[in-house]
Order: C-alpha cells, then sequence, then structure tokens
C-alpha cells in the first residue's frame, strides 16, 4: 500500500544561507512556519524591485511514524526556484527550476533521528529560467511537501516527477470509441491496468477501446475516465483522462470533437495579494469560481507550470487550457539545459491532463535577445523534445509585438501566437486589426493566435474621456471592447487570451497608483473587485447566467451635463429607468449605451429580462481629482496647441525618429526614456535597446510618447522650450 503525509506543520524556516551541517541547530526558537509558504508575500508585492533574492533554509525533524514502510521518498510540489534536499547532512538531490515538481528518495539513508533541509534559492543567476520577466520571483517551498512510502516492488517516482502512469487516448469521433494506451513505469514483474470496467494484466502498457464514448466536451461536458494500475504487492497509481479531439485550422481556429470551439479566454498567474504564490487548493477553487463565472473557454496558465490542483480543476471543467515554460523574455545562453529539462517535467508531470492542448515554448523570448542560431537551436531542441514525448498535441510560442512576422523562429512551433499591446504601450487600437489582417493575407495557411493584450486599469480611476494611459476603468473597458469586437471578426484567430484575469505582483512596477503591481486584471489582485472590462467578456462569452451589469458604478462623481450610461449584458434588450422611470429601452448585443441628462443626484437602474442592476451618480461642478492618477497632465489638456511654435526648430510634434536624427536632441531624449521605462519594471527596461521597438517608436509624436507615459506639465513644457532651442 501508498502511504502519503503531507509536511505542512513543524518546518523551522531560516531567512538567509547556512551550512547543511548546522540545520539540527535551527530546530530550536527561530521562526517555525506552515507550508506553503514563501517568503516574498510582502517585499513582492510592495514595489521598489527590492525583494529579498537569496537562499533561505526549511528545517523539519521527520518523526518515526512519518518515516515508516519499505521504500520512502520526499516529494516537493514546487520549491521556487533552486533547490537541494539534505537527510542528516548528506545531499539527497538538486532541482532547478520553481515550477515543477521532483522527488528524492530517502530509503536506506534513515538514521534514529531524521532531520530533513531543504535550501531554497531565488538568486539571480544565469542558469535557471526565469531571469527576467513582468511578475516576481517569489522564493519558498510555495507547494505541497509529501512522504510517499511505498512497497519494494513500486511505480517509478524519481524521473522527472513522473506520476508513473501515462493515458493516450485517440478518438474515432465516426465510430464513436476512443483507444486508450495505459503506459506505466515500476520494478515489478507484471501490473494489472484497468481502463472502463476492463482489466488487463501485462508487462507496462496496455490498450484499451472504448465503444460508444462519452467524450470530454469542453465546458458542456467534462466528463472525465480514470485509468487505474496496481503491482502485486500492492502499490497502485491512477491518472484521469478525458477523450477528446482537438484539431486547429488556419481559416477556421479551433476544433473539439469536431465542431468549431472558439478558444476565447485569459491568462492567469498563480499569485494573491498577501499571500504571493502560497496558495491553498480553496484558493485555487475561487479563481476557478471566477473563470467559469465569466464563461471563457480558453486558459493561458502563464509563464510556468502551475500546480497540478490547478490543472485538475480545469480537466473538471472543462477549461482548454496553454500550458509552458518560463522560458521568457531573454535568452540565456547558459540555460538551453534548464529549458529542456523544465519542459520535460511539465510534459511528464501534465501529459495526462486532457484540458491542455498546446505546449509553450517560450513567451516574447525575442524581447530582449536576438534571433540568432543559439535561440533557434534551442526553440528547435524544444519543439523537438514536445513532439517525441507527446505525439497528440501541437507547439506554440508567444511572439513579441516587435518580431518581424517572417523571423526563422515562427518557423520552428507547429502555431504561432502573437502578444499585442497596440493602444496600450504604444500605437493605436485599431493597429492589432491591421497586424492581423496583414499576418492572415500574408501567411493564409499558417494557424496564428493572440495569446496577449490587455491594458491597466486601477479601478479608483474614472473619466468620461478615457484616454490610453490614464488608468482609468473606462479606458481598460474601452480597450477591451475594441478587441472583443476585432477578435469576434477574425474567426481564424486559433486562441485568444486577454492578459490578465488577476492583478499580480511585480515588483519592479511602479505606476498607475499603485507599486509593485501589473493592473491589466479583469479583477483585482485580492479578487475582492471585478473591473467592468470584466462584465464586457461576461456579457460575451458567459452563455448560462443571465445578467446586467451597470458600468462606472465608481465613477459616481461627474462633473457634466450629460451622461454615457454603459450596460453590459448577454440579454438582447435592455431597459434603463432613471429616478424610477424608464427612460429608454435598446435592444442589441453585449454593450449599450444610454446618454441621460446629469441635474443632481440620481438612481440609475438597468433591467433586462428580469435581471436588475442599480446604482448612484450624481452631477458635481469641479471634477473629482481623486478620480485622476496624472493630475498635472490632465488639467492641461490641449494647452500646447495654443503655444506658437518655432517650426524651423525641433518641438514636442516632431516625431521620435526626426528628435533622434539630431545628435544634441537625440542625447536629450535618450536619457529620459531610460528613466520612463525604468518605472515599468525590468522588462521594460530591457527592451528598450530593442531595434524593431526603436523602428516603430520612431514613428511616433514625441508628444504623444509623452502623453502616454504619463509626463507632468512642466516636464512637457521644459523638454519643448529645449527642443525650440535646437535648430533642424
Ligand atoms: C507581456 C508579457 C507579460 C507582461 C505583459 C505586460 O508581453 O508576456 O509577462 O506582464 O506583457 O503587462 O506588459
Amino acid at each position: 500500500m501508498r502511504k502519503i503525509t503531507v509536511l505542512r506543520d513543524g518546518w523551522h524556516f531560516v531567512r538567509r544561507n547556512i551550512s547543511p551541517e548546522s540545520a539540527a541547530d535551527y530546530l530550536t526558537g527561530g521562526e517555525t512556519v506552515t507550508l506553503p509558504h514563501t517568503w516574498n508575500s510582502i517585499d513582492g508585492q510592495d514595489g521598489g524591485n527590492d525583494y529579498y533574492r537569496g537562499t533561505c533554509w526549511y528545517i523539519r525533524e521527520l518523526a518515526p511514524e512519518e518515516t515508516s514502510g519499505e521504500c520512502l521518498f520526499i516529494e516537493f510540489a514546487g520549491a521556487a526556484m533552486t533547490a537541494e534536499v539534505y537527510l542528516n547532512g548528506a545531499k539527497l538531490a538538486r532541482h532547478e527550476g520553481g515550477f515543477s515538481a521532483f522527488r528524492a528518495e530517502l530509503t536506506g539513508k534513515l538514521g534514529e533521528k531524521n532531520i530533513l533541509a531543504v535550501s531554497v534559492s531565488n538568486e539571480d543567476n544565469a542558469t535557471v529560467y526565469p531571469q527576467k520577466a513582468d511578475f516576481t520571483f517569489y522564493g519558498g517551498l510555495y507547494r505541497e511537501v509529501r512522504l510517499i512510502s511505498v512497497p519494494a516492488e513500486h511505480f517509478e517516482l524519481l524521473k522527472d516527477g513522473t506520476p508513473g502512469i501515462k493515458v493516450t487516448p485517440e478518438v474515432d469521433l465516426t465510430a464513436h470509441t476512443a483507444k486508450v494506451t495505459v503506459e506505466t513505469w515500476h520494478n515489478a514483474g507484471s501490473v494489472e491496468i484497468t481502463v472502463n470496467g476492463e482489466t488487463r494484466t501485462a508487462e507496462h502498457s496496455a490498450t484499451f477501446l472504448i465503444r460508444d464514448v462519452h467524450l470530454w466536451d469542453g465546458l458542456d461536458d467534462p466528463y472525465l475516465y480514470t485509468a487505474s494500475a496496481k503491482l502485486p504487492g500492492g502499490d497502485e497509481v491512477s491518472a484521469r483522462f478525458g477523450c477528446r479531439r482537438f484539431e486547429i485550422d488556419p481559416q477556421k481556429g479551433f476544433f473539439l470533437n469536431g465542431r468549431s470551439y472558439p478558444l476565447r479566454g485569459v491568462s492567469r498567474h498563480q499569485d494573491l495579494k498577501g499571500k504571493g504564490n502560497a496558495l491553498l487548493a480553496e484558493d485555487h477553487a475561487a479563481d476557478m469560481e471566477i473563470i467559469r463565472e465569466l464563461g471563457a473557454t480558453s486558459l493561458r496558465l502563464a509563464h510556468y507550470q502551475h500546480a497540478q490542483e490547478f490543472y485538475d480543476l480545469c480537466d473538471e471543467n472543462g477549461l482548454i487550457v496553454w500550458a509552458e515554460i518560463p522560458y521568457i523574455t531573454m535568452h540565456m545562453p547558459g540555460g538551453r539545459e534548464n529549458t529542456l529539462s523544465q519542459m520535460r517535467e511539465l510534459i511528464t508531470q501534465c501529459y495526462n491532463h486532457p484540458s491542455i492542448a498546446v505546449w509553450g515554448l517560450s513567451n516574447e523570448i525575442t524581447a530582449a535577445s536576438a534571433v540568432d542560431g543559439d535561440l533557434l537551436e534551442n526553440h528547435r531542441l524544444l519543439n523537438d523534445l514536445c513532439h517525441r514525448m507527446d505525439s497528440t498535441r501541437r507547439t506554440t510560442m508567444a511572439d513579441v509585438f516587435m518580431l518581424e512576422t517572417d523571423s526563422p523562429i515562427l518557423r520552428v512551433p507547429d502555431i504561432n501566437s502573437y502578444n499585442l499591446y497596440f493602444g496600450w504601450y504604444l500605437g493605436e487600437l485599431e493597429q492589432t486589426d491591421e497586424f492581423f489582417d496583414e499576418y492572415h493575407a500574408k501567411y493564409p495557411d499558417r494557424v496564428i493566435g493572440f495569446s496577449e493584450y490587455g491594458a491597466d486599469a486601477n479601478p479608483a480611476f474614472h473619466s468620461s474621456r478615457p484616454e490610453k494611459g490614464d488608468y482609468t476603468e473606462e479606458y481598460q473597458a474601452l480597450y477591451h471592447e475594441h478587441m472583443l469586437n476585432m477578435i469576434e471578426q477574425r474567426p481564424y484567430l486559433w486562441a485568444t487570451h486577454v492578459w490578465n484575469l488577476f492583478d499580480f505582483a511585480a515588483d519592479g512596477r511602479d505606476e498607475g497608483g499603485k507599486h509593485g503591481e501589473n493592473q491589466k486584471g479583469l479583477v483585482t489582485f485580492d479578487r475582492s473587485l471585478r473591473k467592468d472590462a470584466f462584465y464586457l467578456y461576461k456579457a460575451a462569452w458567459n452563455k448560462n447566467e443571465p445578467f446586467v451589469h451597470l458600468c462606472g458604478k465608481r465613477y459616481v462623481n461627474r462633473c457634466e451635463e450629460e451622461t454615457e450610461i454603459k450596460v453590459y449584458s448577454n440579454r438582447s434588450e435592455v431597459s434603463l429607468y432613471v429616478d424610477g422611470a424608464k427612460v429608454a429601452a435598446q435592444s442589441g448585443k453585449t454593450v449599450f449605451r444610454f446618454r441621460i441628462p446629469l441635474l443632481g443626484e440620481h438612481l440609475i437602474h438597468a433591467e433586462a429580462n428580469g435581471c436588475n442592476d442599480v446604482m448612484c451618480i450624481r452631477r458635481v461642478n469641479e471634477p473629482d481629482e481623486s478620480y485622476i492618477f496624472n493630475k498635472a497632465a490632465a488639467s492641461v489638456t490641449n494647452w500646447f496647441d495654443a503655444d506658437e511654435l518655432d517650426p524651423s526648430c525641433f518641438s514636442i510634434n516632431d516625431t521620435l525618429g526626426e528628435i533622434r536624427s539630431n545628435p544634441q536632441a537625440g542625447a536629450i531624449i535618450e536619457a529620459m526614456m531610460a528613466r520612463g521605462a525604468s518605472e515599468r519594471g525590468d522588462v521594460a527596461d530591457a527592451v528598450k535597446d530593442n531595434p524593431a521597438l526603436q523602428r516603430m517608436m520612431g514613428r511616433m509624436t514625441m508628444v504623444s510618447l509623452l502623453k502616454q507615459s504619463g509626463a507632468d506639465e512642466e516636464s512637457i513644457k521644459q523638454l519643448n522650450r529645449v527642443l525650440q532651442g535646437i535648430k533642424k
């Protein structure tokens, strides 16, 4: 029999590096912690890019009853980022990669007293990914640690954290059958494998035929089967699996079980305000509830392997998943082996999940690296590895917007996707539409998707004239209205994922009124508030729960004679009531806009097929300053147009490219832009020298770049004065 003991309590935590020999000294006194645990739950979320990245230790004495059994293994579900495991001072294992599980064997190494000491490090280095990315690299034993006691004859436990059983269902939609191959790894003479009530004895693997198969059919019916395997000595493993068929067409997008099934969804990071990445099962379940409410069909689980509990939830709830490794932003020549081992572990550990459709090779890897031979080779090796380990799934990668579409790197994965932030960081919303139209026209036979898009919003900020870069809830909503429409008109996009479902920690960021947070979430970091844009997607995607949502509930004080009331709903008719009287009704889809005069304080009520929502707004005489992030810039809208400019000299109306072509003017701009990039965190700072990005920015006027960066009035005027002093 297999016995699993979760080692939750009784860990002694040392917040610095110590020698393994001295670990026992820390069993008394000091800090005791309960797992899951991270040491960066506070300093990794408060901005400043100054969270502790170093080595810490977790020490625990194993009780005799915990170590019983013939063979004993220890399993770490996640140790971020590099871990070394010691038993009574002797090293048992080292593991590089903070997101995959690994195990070590304790059999034959146990003594009378058993002291387990684990060093965990999230220190920066040049070999273990991720090293440069827009999220906090929390350190710690942030998932469960378990002791697994098994008989002498047992399923394999060490190799790449394997579950010991691999299930491959192949569905024949016409015959309505599934051929299910079950492979196992063990040290016994034979194994009994059972699928769907049928049992076979085999050396290692067996094949079954399920007739009249019950399909795993996405959100509608995510039916799961179980395959189990048992050794004569009693050790047993099992895996749930789903019988489904995925197809991806360059013209028609994604197909599930032979029917068109557009993958429309969101990305998720595994962290939570105040807890970091040390999530409990209930935190994962609560996130899944929000995803179900949204009605997404797909999730991109970025940018690394997520917890097994979460892939399980995806299986159970019928989500279709993009899984990936943290090969991100910057290629490290010394990191090749690590990308391969992280991919091997991802596939080994996640293979059986029916929800997973694609393996992601990398994310924006050319943002801070050139496409050279080494980077290409690394991708080819990863791609081949995926195909060798899994012939049933496709590979993909998330390309950075400035990667040329004819770059050879795009030919490596089976299918591609782009992360595009036009209308947020750079450029206008419509450039997204143009990008995909051009790509699809140029490469009609290539599958293309939209792996990231989003805009930051702090729900404290509001405006009736939302603009790119203002961090208002209203601009985020407008941005997503555009994107939703763009996507609906392009069914060939094989998958689209909003960046991000939740705000998340990026300790290097300091913007939009918050420190250390990326605020592109549709829901706040603590999950307490759904921003308006959340309801836009709910209106478009959730087919089951009728609802109506009034936008702008937090935008109470409005300084205008007439105001827009915007309603998101998945019903086709919406009625609007002001102070109890019906003022309008509208038929339509998803977004309903009304305009009403503002006289004083009003009770607004929207109704659609019995669903209701209410809010209070009021007219004020002065703009509510608390709604404005960049007060200085907002108060001087258009001041510049009135200025008299000398056309023979430079001004902020010139493009960045024009200004740069002059050495004197160019040097001033260079220094200013470097400062701006560092406020947006590590990644902005690292990519600022990318040639394609520079080219794209070169075409924009200085004034639009400044507006977007949130520069204040005095700095803008000052820069203009300086530029006006430089002859063209
Ligand atoms: C990206 C990255 C993601 C960032 C995001 C952003 O392209 O892939 O990790 O968080 O942009 O918000 O800038």
